[in-house]
């Protein structure tokens, strides 16, 4: 494909006023007929033609004003129809009838059918393989839809906005109509046809309206969406509550389907979900399938304002929709649990995947500037890079700051495709707050690197920090500005009094926040009596690297005394890594693995401390991972190095706190019901880390098979499992244990995915072998994308010992996979194939065999724009 630039964007030659859809639902030959009602732009070339996008379509029929259109007057393409000679400035009606086939859409994007129920993803590009339409999302219209199907096998037809009516239809047939007065981008048109059941419930908005709430699953699932439905009324509350957002439609409906190539789309007023992210009971949902579901459907429930009233001009501005609804339903998530815990999970995903995204050959902007493939730029920089850089307005412009310039892009933009510069002038505007050097972070791609060292005077009272930023080369960037980077900070004193300067010098400090704007800044606070311990980037203020070399004490110190969790939290993670990497490196020169004795202390106090919540506490015990310890070593990386270095720091962590783990264990045993509230998550979160250690001290895999046979819900069961599976993959335990587990859950899918994810996580070189056995299980399907990315992704990107295997052999089995999905779901192939993106830190041996197994996939014939887009920048 060719690539789209930014800089070459231009409003369409022509205004859409309105669109009248008619589908005639089949499997195989569903007709649709657009009405299309468009007027020239006021000063556009009278002669310009009328061009609109189209992918797989087949055309039928073609009427200008209701009369058959004269073939001369249009040039029908693969992905494209134009036509000419149209009025210079009257509205003019176009209809076009196309067939397509939703059987055969294994893409599963546009209108497509799974398990007997029709459904559509339009975002991004999925329209125009509905109909011929000017498929942008700056051609906003109001929608009339009208649906005609089968009676008994799709009693239910839906579509966006209000339901105008619909009655028989003659030979079996029924019909619908529905109406969206909401002017939209057709990336937002949804429609959903079968036979679904349903839990219904009302909200009633803040001005008094009464709205019906509808969750579609199948059949027999209904009592697992009751959790999604209190999930979206604490969401609709919550965004009256505080951003003064009200809902805009009479109804309200979310349908879960099982084949779905991301979490969910935010259609207007109809939502459609991968059902993993709907349903949930005790007895299938994990606390974090429960997490998961709260914030997706939260997330979606929000973009009815940040991307649906308000949307995007064009797709480079992804990230004004994305990140800022991703930044709210943080925000949402942190109010509804416990704020710390949350924002450690946050930086923990952030560093696990956008950390490395940036580093690599996929970096790119939060704002991109060109694309080949869009269905590419759905990534962890769009989402949650943009949600950092939402989160960093709001630290510099102060809470009523940030409260007063969304008010003012609410009502500045409502109704409007607008752009990134468009939000930011809203937050100046309603400040007086110059944002012009804080855009960079937009347009400047790679984590920033900041390298501090401190000084004390005791003399002068004085406490100098110096900052030096550094932001490395991305893909087409090379020369890289100053950024300015708000640092939340404190200065602990010895009992953790936090110290208050008279003065400070040296560059902006408003509050707690130091405002790094230079290359290279230092910042003296006047009026410290003794020396302090600098706590900074509290709450993770900005998404960037720290090189502070603290003395293990002054880490120590924050780990016990800092007031801000996240910071104690990152502490504990600042004294693991060099544990780690020191382990990695022992065990690579064949030395024995020693483990500090301040990382036990503070790691041991905190678990001990039953003052702290049980979450946090489990976050803390769950120490950087394989990937995190890869990162920080940079390069040459052995992944059975890495593996086995941190499994000795966390047996000698288990021995020198058995007795602790012990307790802890028996202690967090509940005696009450389930209930999937955080503070019930964070008691099992911290009871089976403690079993963890537990199964490590005592080398045995009795402890987790006695918690497989008590467990009474899924987040205990299958923690046991895995601790089985990875611990003691060979016992005879742990086979009958993955037999009772597939046999009791054999119906249920999302469960079935927990089983073959936590058997393709199992470590070390019987992986590949393992994982090419499930692919011949008669449970693993290979057309549901839940299914491949549950067995093949979680493989490729969450075993590192067993995919990276020093002979190469799971890379090339991987690139025949990726070219087998491409076939069927380009999508979903491309972004597997992203879990390669770091091949280049791998050490030679293994490199090599990356390169080659990359190699065969960008040589393979007709690969998908989307798997070529992405495998020849990882090549590059
Ligand atoms: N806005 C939605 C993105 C999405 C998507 C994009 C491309 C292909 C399929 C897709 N399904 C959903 C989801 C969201 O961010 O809310
Ligand atoms: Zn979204």
């Amino acid at each position: 494909g060719r690539t789209i630039n930014l800089a070459d964007y231009r409003p369409t030659d022509f205004v859409l006023e309105r669109v009248d859809l008619t589908f005639e639902l089949d499997p195989t030959e569903t007709k649709v007929e657009a009405r299309l009602i468009f007027h020239r732009r006021e000063g556009v070339d009278p002669a310009a033609p009328l061009v609109l996008d189209g992918d797989e379509l087949k055309m039928t029929g073609l009427l200008f004003d209701q009369i058959e259109m004269e073939p001369a007057r249009y040039t029908e393409t693969a992905d494209s129809l134009t036509i000419r000679d149209l009025p210079e400035s009257a509205p003019f009606e176009i209809t076009v009838t196309t067939l397509i086939n939703p059987e055969a859409n294994t893409q599963l994007m546009g209108l497509y059918r799974s398990n007997g129920i029709y459904c559509t993803q339009c975002e991004a590009e999925g329209f125009r393989r509905i109909t011929f339409f000017p498929d942008r999302p700056d051609v906003l219209a109001v929608y009339t839809v009208n649906i005609i199907a089968d009676k008994a096998a799709n009693p239910l037809l839906l579509s966006n906005g209000n339901f105008l009516g619909g009655a028989g239809y003659g030979e079996g047939k029924h019909f619908a109509a529905w109406f969206d007065p909401h002017p939209k981008p057709s990336y937002l048109f949804a429609l959903v046809a079968g036979d679904l059941g349903v839990v219904e419930d009302t909200f009633v908005t803040m001005s008094e309206r009464e709205v019906a709430l509808k969750i579609y699953v199948e059949h027999g699932k209904e009592a697992r969406a009751a959790y999604a439905m209190d999930a979206l009324k604490r969401s609709m509350k919550w965004d009256e509550e505080v951003f003064g957002r009200e809902y805009d439609l009479d109804i309200f409906m979310i349908v879960a389907v099982s084949d779905f190539n991301m979490g969910a789309m935010e259609n207007k007023g109809l939502n459609i979900f991968n059902d993993k992210y709907v349903l949930a009971d005790p007895e299938t949902a994990t606390d974090q399938d429960y997490a998961n579901i709260e914030a997706i459907i939260a997330h979606e429930y929000f973009h009815n304002w940040t991307g649906n009233r308000i949307t995007c001009r064009d797709w480079f501005q992804l990230c004004l929709k994305e990140g800022l609804t991703v930044y709210r339903d943080h925000e949402f998530s942190a109010d509804q649990r416990s704020r710390a815990v949350k924002r450690i999970a946050e930086v923990r995903h952030l560093r696990s995947e956008q950390f490395p995204e940036d580093s690599g050959p996929l970096s790119h902007p939060v704002r991109p500037t060109e694309y080949r493939e869009i269905n590419n730029f759905y990534t962890t920089t769009v989402y949650e890079k943009g949600s950092e850089v939402t989160r960093m307005i709001a630290t510099i412009v102060g809470r009523d700051g940030f409260k007063k310039g969304m008010d003012l892009y609410f009502e500045r933009h409502d109704g409007e495709a607008a752009t990134v510069e468009d939000f930011v002038k809203c937050f100046e505007d309603a400040t007086g707050r110059d944002l012009t050097q804080f855009s960079l972070w937009y347009r400047q791609a790679g984590t920033p690197q900041i390298t501090v060292s401190s000084s004390y005077d005791a003399a002068a009272k004085t406490f100098s920090l110096s900052l030096e930023q550094m932001v490395a080369a991305t893909p087409g960037q090379t020369a890289k500005e100053p950024m300015h980077i708000p640092l939340r900070f404190a200065l602990i004193g010895e009992n953790g009094a936090e110290a208050q300067p008279t003065a400070v010098s040296g560059g902006e400090v408003s509050g707690d926040v130091l405002h790094l704007t230079e290359r290279s800044q230092t910042f003296t606070f006047s009026g410290i009596g003794a020396r302090p311990v600098v706590s900074l980037n509290r709450g993770f203020s900005a998404p960037v690297n720290l090189h502070f070399a603290q003395s293990t004490e002054d880490l120590a110190h924050i780990a016990r005394h800092d007031s801000d969790l996240f910071a104690r939290w990152q502490a504990i993670t600042d004294l693991s890594l060099p544990n780690l990497t020191a382990a990695a490196e022992a065990v690579g020169a064949g030395k024995p693995v020693e483990c500090g004795s301040a990382l036990c202390e503070a790691l041991l106090a905190i678990t001990a401390d039953d003052s702290l919540e049980p979450a946090f506490r489990a976050q803390a015990l769950a120490l950087p991972s394989e990937s995190d310890i890869a990162r920080e070593l940079g390069a040459n990386n052995d992944p059975d190095a890495i593996h086995q270095g941190r499994q000795a720091i966390l047996a000698a962590i288990a021995k020198a706190g058995a007795a602790t783990f012990r307790a802890l264990f028996d202690g967090l045993a509940s005696s009450q019901p389930f209930s999937p509230d955080a503070a019930g998550a964070g008691r099992r979160a911290l009871r089976n880390a403690a079993l963890g250690f537990l199964a490590l001290s005592e080398n045995s895999p009795a402890g987790a098979v006695e918690a497989f046979a008590e467990a009474d819900n899924m987040t205990d069961l299958s923690q046991a499992l895995t601790v089985l599976a990875h611990r003691f993959p060979d016992a005879t335990e742990t086979h009958a244990a993955l037999a009772a587990f597939e046999s009791r859950f054999a119906a249920n899918a999302l469960v079935l995915d927990k089983w073959f994810s936590i058997q393709a996580t199992i470590p070390g070189n019987g992986a590949l072998d393992r994982v090419m056995r499930l692919m011949q299980n008669p449970h693993f399907t290979a057309s549901n994308p839940n299914r491949v990315r549950a067995l093949i992704g979680t493989f490729a990107f969450a075993n590192p010992t067993g995919f990276n295997r020093p002979d190469g052999k799971a890379y090339h089995f991987f690139a025949e996979e990726i070219l087998a999905i491409d076939k069927r779901n380009p999508q979903l192939a491309a972004r597997l194939l992203t879990a390669l993106r770091s091949w280049r830190l791998l050490e030679p041996v293994r490199a090599d065999q990356a390169r080659e197994a990359l190699m065969s996939i960008e040589r393979a014939p007709a690969l998908s724009s989307d798997v070529a887009d992405i495998v020849e920048r990882i090549l590059k």
